[in-house]
């Protein structure tokens, strides 16, 4: 394993594309927006694109990354991830499985994987995950079938894995502070960047509690 591909500190806010807020603007705009702001790491999260539509807005998304010098990670797809080289892949508890995309990427890429409980977070690493995504935190809008994790299994999962933990689910402004002390190295989000209307402001509001708040993780 190659020590240095994720540095905890790129989970400090961990952006993850939605298009459903767009409008006239293109991903593009937006994901450069949060960039700018300070998102340490970007996920291109498409549900309804054919693989062609996803590959080249994938190949787009990358270069704007590359520029900022952000890992960027594809969700669930590995054949659209190695088709245009993304740093890693995230998958779900009910895509495939951390041990067949680490067959499939190799040791180089970054693999992520939610996980809700401690005996998915166990798992997970042994697998070969190099960062877990751990939620809902909160109640969201944006993820219909998310299951709620409460700060107590948050910090138990946290506890009992040495990969780094980034939190996610309806996490704000308002009330990230919360999740303090818990052990994560960050967080993850969705609608508190791509459904504001400044995602730019957005983002640096975020960056800067973010980094208040898990620099000690
Ligand atoms: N996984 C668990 S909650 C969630 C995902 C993808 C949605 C997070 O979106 P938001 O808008 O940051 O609550
Ligand atoms: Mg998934």
């Amino acid at each position: 394993m190659h020590a240095d591909k994720l540095k905890p500190e790129d989970l400090r806010l961990y952006a993850i594309t939605d298009r459903r807020w767009l409008g006239e603007k293109t991903l593009a705009e937006d994901v450069e927006a949060v960039l700018k702001g300070g998102a340490t790491m970007l996920q291109l999260r498409e549900k309804h694109l054919d693989t062609e539509d996803f590959r080249k807005e994938a190949e787009a998304i990358k270069k704007i990354c590359a520029a900022y010098r952000v890992p960027f990670i594809i969700n669930d797809n590995v054949d659209v991830a190695k088709a245009i080289g993304a740093d890693g892949v995230h998958v779900g508890q009910s895509d495939m499985a951390a041990m067949d995309v680490r067959t499939r990427l190799g040791d180089d890429k970054i693999i992520g994987v939610s996980a809700s409980t401690v005996k998915e977070a166990l798992e997970a690493e042994r697998e070969g995950a190099d960062y877990l995504g751990v939620g809902a935190v909160f109640a969201t809008g944006t993820k219909d079938d998310a299951s709620a994790v409460s700060h107590e299994t948050l910090k138990a999962i946290c506890d009992a894995v040495a990969i780094p933990v980034v939190a996610i689910g309806g996490i704000t402004a308002d009330n990230l502070p919360e999740l303090s002390g818990t052990g994560i190295c960050g967080v993850s989000v969705i609608s508190a960047l791509f459904a504001q209307a400044d995602p730019f402001q957005a983002a640096k509001t975020l960056r800067t509690l973010s980094d208040r708040c898990f620099s000690q993780a």
